[in-house]
C-alpha cells in the first residue's frame, strides 16, 4: 500500500498543479481573479487531498485491528483554525509555504482567510481539541462527537466600550476539511408518550415511545490529523435536517402543526452554540441538543459495533465514552434504553455494560454550573429516557440506604432526582466508571469537599488527570521563532512529540548569549502583537514595555476586575507620584463575557473606560497603556501568549479547575502571575517559586471564609485610602465623563460581599505586581532566566501526557501503527 506520503515525499510540483486546478474547476477563476478566500479553499482542498488518502487508510487499519476506541462526547469542540496546524502535522508546512510563494501567494494571510471553527466557549472546548489532536498524534482510535452548530462562539465588538455580540458565520463560504456522511443518518425522537406492551415471545413487557416527533441526524466528519504518523481520526459532528417522509405524511393526514414543528425542531437544534461558560441556564432547547448528539453517536456506535460483533455484552471491550462533564450525561439513560429496548437486555446486565463503558470529567466547581434538569421538562421532551433515570436513581438510592442505613443527608446529597431535578452530576457519577477532576488539586477538593459523599462511598473511582495543551498548535505553529530555535538548541525537533525534552534548555538558563537570542525572538513576537494591535485597535504599543496579559472567558471568579483595579490604583500612583519607579507597562485584556451576564459586561465596560482614559493621558501615557483586543479567540490567542511577558492566572484560589492558558503562557516564556489555584499549583511545582510571582489567599483560607458566611469587605474599604479610592472612582464619574451609576453594581457587589475576595487579595496583588515590575526593569537577566526556565520546564504540561495517563488509567486503548 502507498496510499500514505513517504517521509519527504511531498511533490510541490504536483501540490501546485492540485492548487491551480482548484481554482479553475471549483471557483471558474483564475490564479489573477480568485478572491483571497478562493485562494484559501483552492489550498485548503488540496491540503484535503493529501488527507484523504491517511483518512481512509487509517479507518481501514482500525477496522482491520478491530482497535478498542474512545469516544469523546462533548458539546464544544473549540478547535480554532485547522489549514496551518494540518499542513504542520502532514509535515509540508514549509513546502506549502514555498509553492504558495511560487504562486505569488502568502501562505499566512491565506491562512487569515479560513474562519476560526469556534464551536466551543473556552477552556472545557479548547480542551477537547487539544486531546483530539493528541490521540491522533499519539496513534490512538478515537472519535470526538459533537454538533455542527451553524453558528458558533460569537463574533465580540466593541461599540462604545461595550461588548456587542454578532453571529459566527463560520460556514458562510462553506468548510473545504468536511465530508458530509448522509449513510451513517440517525433518527432522534423526541416527546410522545410511552406505550406498554406486553411481548408474549420475550416473556416481559416492551416500552414503546409513540406520538413523538422526530429529527434527522446527519454526521459531517472533519480530518483530526496526526503528527507525522499518517493517523487520520475523526472529529464527528452532527448537523439536523427535517424528517421529510412524516412531513408529507403529517401533510396528508391534515396535521400541518406537527410538520411545521418537526421542520423547525430541526432547525432550531443546532441553530447556535450557548455562549455560557460556568453557568448553567436550564434552556430546554440545550436539553434537546444534549440529547440530539448523545442518542445520534450512540446509535451510530452500537449498529456498527454489532457489523462485526455479534454478542453486545463485548461492548466494553471495544468501546468507551468519556463524558466532557456533565453535557452528555444523557448517554447513561440513553444506552440502557438501546441496551433494554433494542438489545432485549435485562436490567442488570444492560446497567453492567453501561457502567463498564463510561467515564466522566469534572471540569468545575462553580456551584452554578451544576446541571439540574427540572423533571417536568425531562419527562415531556424525553419520556423513555426518563422512566430509565428513574430506575436509576431507585437502585442507586438503595444502594446508599444499605450502605448508611437511617442518613437521610446522604440521599439528600447524592440522589439523582431530587427536589422536582434531575441531577446530571450526580448520574454521571453513579454510572461512570471513572470520575476525575483536571488539577491535582481541583480532584483533591472534589474528594474532600465537593463530592466527599461520592467519593467515601466509591473511592475506586476517584482520580486525576492534570490538563494539557498541545505543542504543535501552541508552539511549533504559534511561535515559529522560538520553536527553531529550540530545535537548534537542543539539536533535535523531537520535542514536537516528546514535550519533556525541553528540560534540556535548563543548563541555558545560564548562558547569556542564549537569553539574549531568547530574548531577541520575544521582541519579534511583541512586535508581531503590536502590528496586530495596532491594525485591529488603532493603538500604538511600545515593544520593549512589558506585555502583562490576561486573556481568558469573563468571569468574575477569574478577577479581571482585580486586574483592572490595580490598573486604576497605578495610575492615581504615576498621578500623585510621577518620579516614582515604573518600567513601562503595556496591560492587555482579551475576553467574552456571556450575552446576559451583567456584570462581566460592566467589568467589560470598566475595563475599556479605564483605558480611555490613560491611553489618552499625555502625563502616564508613555509608561502605561492599557489594551482590550477584540474577539479574543483561538487564531489570535496562539500571536498573544507568544508576545507575552507576564501571565495573569489570578482566579480566587479553589475556583479556577485547571486552567489551560497558564500552560501556553509558560511553554511560550511567560511568567505566571498567580494565586495558588488549579494547575498553577503544578505549574509552580514545575518551574520552582522563585520564577513565578505567587500571591493571594490558599484555597483552604477562600474555603475557611466560605465556610463561615464570608468576610467583611467594608473593613477594608475603610481603613485602606487606596483601595477606598478606588472604589469610589467607580462611581463618581471619573471614568464616564460625570455617569455615576455606570458601574454602580460592580461597585456595590465588591462592597456588599465580594465574594471572590478582590478587596481581601488586592495589598497582596498590588506587591506581586511590584515585584514584577521591578523584576523585569532592574534584572533584565534575572527575568529573561525565568521565562528561559518557564519553557524548560513546561515539558509536564503537553496534552500528549495529559493523553496518555487517560488511556493507562482509564481507557485502556492499544496505539495502532499505520505507516
Ligand atoms: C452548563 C453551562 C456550562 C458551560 C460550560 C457549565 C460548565 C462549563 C464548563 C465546564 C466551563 C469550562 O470550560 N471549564 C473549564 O474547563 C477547563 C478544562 O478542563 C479548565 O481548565 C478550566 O479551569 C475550567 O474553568
Amino acid at each position: 500500500m502507498t496510499e500514505t506520503r513517504p517521509a519527504g515525499g511531498f511533490d510541490k510540483e504536483e501540490f501546485k498543479r492540485v492548487v491551480l486546478s482548484n481554482i479553475k474547476y471549483i471557483f471558474r477563476k483564475t490564479r489573477e481573479t480568485a478572491s483571497p478566500q478562493e485562494l484559501f479553499q483552492a489550498v485548503a482542498f488540496a491540503a484535503k487531498d493529501i488527507i484523504i488518502d491517511d483518512w481512509m487508510a487509517t479507518h481501514r487499519k482500525y477496522e482491520e485491528t478491530d482497535a478498542k476506541t474512545v469516544y469523546y462526547l462533548s458539546m464544544e469542540f473549540l478547535m480554532g483554525r485547522a489549514l496551518g496546524n494540518n499542513l504542520i502535522n502532514l509535515c509540508c508546512y514549509k513546502e506549502v509555504a514555498e509553492v504558495c510563494a511560487e504562486l505569488g501567494l502568502n501562505l499566512n494571510t491565506l491562512e487569515d482567510q479560513e474562519p476560526d471553527a469556534a464551536l466551543g466557549n473556552g477552556g472545557l472546548g479548547r480542551l477537547a481539541a487539544c486531546f483530539a489532536e493528541s490521540l491522533a498524534t499519539l496513534n490512538y482510535p478515537a472519535y470526538g462527537c459533537g454538533i455542527r452548530y451553524k453558528y458558533g462562539m460569537f463574533r465580540q465588538e466593541i461599540v462604545n466600550g461595550e461588548q456587542v455580540e454578532k453571529p459566527d458565520e463560520w460556514l458562510k463560504y462553506g468548510n473545504p476539511f468536511e465530508v458530509r456522511r448522509p449513510e451513517y443518518v440517525q433518527e432522534i425522537r423526541f416527546g410522545g408518550y410511552v406505550r406498554i406492551e406486553y411481548d408474549a415471545k420475550l416473556g416481559r413487557n416492551r416500552y414503546i415511545q409513540d406520538g413523538y416527533q422526530s429529527v434527522l441526524a446527519v454526521p459531517y466528519d472533519l480530518p483530526v490529523v496526526g503528527y507525522n504518523n499518517g493517523v487520520v481520526n475523526s472529529l464527528r459532528i452532527w448537523d439536523a435536517e427535517p424528517v421529510v417522509q412524516f412531513n408529507l405524511d403529517s401533510f396528508d393526514k391534515g396535521d400541518y402543526r406537527t410538520a411545521v414543528e418537526q421542520e423547525n425542531l430541526a432547525k432550531n437544534i443546532v441553530e447556535v452554540l450557548y455562549p455560557n461558560d460556568n453557568h448553567y441556564s436550564g434552556k430546554e432547547l440545550r436539553l434537546k441538543q444534549q440529547y440530539f448528539f448523545v442518542s445520534a453517536s450512540l446509535q451510530q456506535v452500537i449498529s456498527k459495533f454489532k457489523k462485526t460483533h455479534d454478542d453486545i455484552r463485548l461492548l466494553p471491550e471495544k468501546v468507551v465514552f468519556q463524558l466532557n462533564d456533565t453535557h452528555p450525561t444523557v448517554a447513561v439513560p440513553e444506552l440502557m434504553r438501546i441496551l433494554l429496548d433494542q438489545e432485549g437486555l435485562e436490567w442488570d446486565d444492560a446497567w453492567d455494560i453501561t457502567t463498564r463503558c463510561v467515564a466522566y470529567t469534572n471540569h468545575t466547581i462553580m456551584a452554578e454550573a451544576l446541571e439540574k434538569w427540572p423533571v417536568d421538562l425531562f419527562m415531556r421532551l424525553l419520556p423513555r429516557v426518563y422512566q430509565i433515570v428513574d430506575e436509576i436513581n431507585r437502585r442507586f438510592n438503595a444502594q446508599i440506604e444499605a450502605r448508611y442505613p437511617d442518613q437521610d443527608r446522604k440521599i439528600r446529597s447524592m440522589a439523582i432526582l431530587y427536589d422536582g431535578q434531575v441531577r446530571m452530576a450526580n448520574m454521571a457519577i453513579a454510572a461512570g466508571f471513572s470520575v476525575n477532576g483536571v488539577a491535582r488539586l481541583h480532584t483533591e477538593i472534589l474528594k474532600h469537599r465537593e463530592l466527599k459523599d461520592f467519593y467515601e462511598m466509591m473511592p475506586e473511582k476517584f482520580n486525576n488527570k492534570t490538563n494539557g495543551i498541545t505543542q504543535r498548535r501552541f508552539l511549533l505553529h504559534a511561535n515559529p521563532l522560538l520553536a527553531e530555535w529550540v530545535t537548534s538548541k537542543l539539536g533535535t525537533d523531537e520535542w514536537i512529540t516528546n514535550l519533556s525534552l525541553l528540560k534540556g534548555l535548563v543548563p541555558l538558563a545560564d548562558d547569556s548569549r542564549a537569553r539574549k537570542e531568547f530574548y531577541e525572538i520575544k521582541r519579534q513576537n511583541k512586535l508581531r502583537l503590536a502590528a496586530y494591535i495596532k491594525e485591529h485597535n488603532g493603538i500604538d504599543v511600545d515593544p520593549d514595555s512589558i506585555f502583562d496579559v490576561q486573556v481568558k472567558r469573563l468571569h468574575e471568579y477569574k478577577r479581571q476586575l482585580l486586574n483592572i483595579m490595580h490598573i486604576m490604583y497605578l495610575y492615581n500612583q504615576l498621578k500623585a507620584n510621577p518620579q516614582m519607579y515604573f518600567y513601562p507597562t503595556t496591560f492587555i485584556f482579551g475576553a467574552k463575557a456571556a450575552a446576559g451576564y451583567k456584570t462581566a459586561k460592566q467589568t467589560i465596560k470598566l475595563i475599556n473606560s479605564v483605558a480611555d482614559m490613560i491611553n489618552n493621558d499625555p502625563a502616564v501615557n508613555q509608561k502605561m497603556k492599557v489594551v482590550f483586543i477584540e474577539n479574543y479567540c483561538v487564531s489570535n490567542a496562539e500571536i498573544i501568549f507568544a508576545a507575552s511577558d507576564v501571565s495573569e492566572q489570578i482566579s480566587t484560589a479553589s475556583k479556577e479547575a485547571s486552567g489551560t492558558g497558564n500552560m501556553k503562557f509558560m511553554l511560550n516564556g511567560a511568567v505566571t502571575l498567580g494565586t495558588m489555584d488549579g494547575a498553577n499549583v503544578e505549574i509552580v511545582e514545575e518551574v520552582g517559586a522563585d520564577n513565578a510571582f505567587i500571591f493571594g489567599m490558599s484555597s483552604d483560607e477562600v474555603m475557611g471564609y466560605e465556610a463561615n458566611g464570608g468576610y467583611d469587605p467594608r473593613e477594608i474599604y475603610n481603613n485602606d485610602p487606596d483601595i477606598h479610592r478606588v472604589l469610589d472612582q467607580m462611581v463618581d464619574g471619573t471614568y464616564t465623563g460625570g455617569n455615576t451609576e455606570t458601574f454602580r453594581e460592580l461597585f456595590n457587589s465588591l462592597l456588599d460581599k465580594d465574594v471572590y475576595f478582590n478587596l481581601k487579595d488586592f495589598r497582596s496583588y498590588a506587591e506581586a505586581r511590584a515585584r514584577v515590575n521591578e523584576t523585569y526593569g532592574k534584572d533584565s537577566k534575572k527575568w529573561s532566566r525565568m521565562a528561559l526556565l518557564n519553557v524548560a520546564c513546561s515539558g509536564k504540561f503537553s496534552s500528549d501526557r495529559t493523553i496518555e495517563e487517560y488511556v493507562r488509567d482509564i481507557w485502556h486503548l492499544e496505539k495502532v501503527q499505520i505507516v
